[in-house]
């Protein structure tokens, strides 16, 4: 009798363990049951207040998760352990997902506010006829700066981040295509290069800048340069332009050799689960008033003309946000330089970084 009462006790605390683990598994993946919908996002990208407007006007439950690289993301997206219905990735990443049959076609019929993006924005070589892509944003890579602390200094060229005079003055965004990138630019090298000589070069030379890099950071690098921690970041333009906002001593430049320009869009993973709400949430954030307030709130450059409109002049007018096509004619868009350079790229920036110091 004791045997059989051990026994049913045993199975009991079994079951009991597995439902919790199921139920655990389910929240991981972001299945609640009932209407969601999970959103995959770069961090600090959106207005939180425009999620909950959504989730009012549709009933739709957003479920909502960030990453802070494209490698990251395409990581996560690829292992599939959580059905994303919505991400962000950058052009070259669009590339390689459809490369990787990871996107699901968008259905246009469903997103009529696509009419108010910008032309110029739409149909472009990673993505013709954004069959896979919908624009959220676009911008650059630049050298945020504090004249204030650093006696009126300007920066005009990548080459001015090595001054000997900048110890421990410069915080990097962490992102391997953005170091590089900028060590490649430094060279004149193309940031899309792939000879091996120039890229050991350009490692070579990242390495050389140890001593001026005070920490390589994530979104906090906005607080940290608001707060005049450091005076001089490497950033997206975006950001430099909300942290304008907080500290009116700083500017932003894009350097002569050139940088990156960059366009981050809307994609429909081929794990989604729930593509009907993914299509309505791609459509809400492309109204011409629910964009404008978005682009206020996160500081990015908006391909929406609808919302440009409503944006003030000061805002549309700024060409270190808004730079003219003659700027943009010499700057270079990352390609899908395929797995193997992509990880080589990973990989030099990786040794750089854990040399760090
Ligand atoms: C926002 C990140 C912007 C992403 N924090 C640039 N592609």
């Amino acid at each position: 009798m004791r045997k059989l009462v051990q026994a049913f006790l045993v199975i009991f605390i079994v079951s009991l363990a597995l439902i919790l683990f199921v139920n655990h598994l389910n929240a991981s993946q972001g299945y609640t049951g009932g209407n969601t919908l999970t959103v995959y996002n770069w961090g600090d990208y959106i207005d939180p207040d425009l999620i909950t407007q959504f989730e009012e006007e549709t009933g739709i439950k957003v479920i909502y998760e960030t990453f802070d690289s494209n490698e990251a993301m395409m990581t996560k997206i690829q292992q599939g352990g959580t059905s994303y219905d919505v991400a962000v990735p950058s052009e070259y990443a669009i590339e390689k997902m459809k490369e990787d049959d990871l996107l699901q076609k968008i259905d246009q019929s469903k997103i009529p506010n696509l009419k108010n993006i910008d032309e110029r924005f739409l149909d472009l070589p990673f993505d013709p006829g954004n069959e896979y892509s919908v624009p959220y944003f676009w911008g650059t890579v630049g050298i945020v700066f504090n004249p204030k602390l650093l006696g009126e200094r300007e920066f005009h060229s990548w080459n001015d981040l090595w001054a000997d005079d900048l110890k421990n003055q410069i915080l990097l965004i962490d992102g391997a295509r953005e170091a590089m990138g900028f060590a490649l630019n430094s060279l004149n090298y193309s940031l899309n290069d792939t000879n091996v000589d120039h890229l050991q070069e350009a490692k070579a030379k990242l390495q050389e800048l140890q001593p001026n890099i005070k920490a390589i950071v994530g979104d906090e690098i906005k607080m940290l340069i608001v707060n005049e921690e450091a005076p001089i970041g490497v950033v997206w333009s975006g950001d430099a332009a909300d942290m304008m906002w907080e500290n009116d001593d700083l500017d932003y430049v894009v350097p002569e050799e050139g940088s990156n320009l960059w366009f981050d869009n809307f994609v429909i993973p081929k794990t989604a689960r729930n593509v009907e709400g993914a299509h309505k949430f791609i459509n809400f954030m492309l109204d011409a008033e629910i964009n404008a307030q978005n682009t206020d709130y996160v500081g990015y450059s908006t391909p929406n003309k609808a919302a440009m409109a409503l944006l003030d002049e000061e805002t549309i007018e700024d060409e270190r946000f808004y730079p003219s096509s003659e700027l943009t004619d010499r700057l270079e868009v990352y390609e899908n330089l395929g797995k193997k350079m992509l990880s080589y790229y990973n990989d030099l920036y990786l040794e750089f970084k854990m040399h760090k110091k």
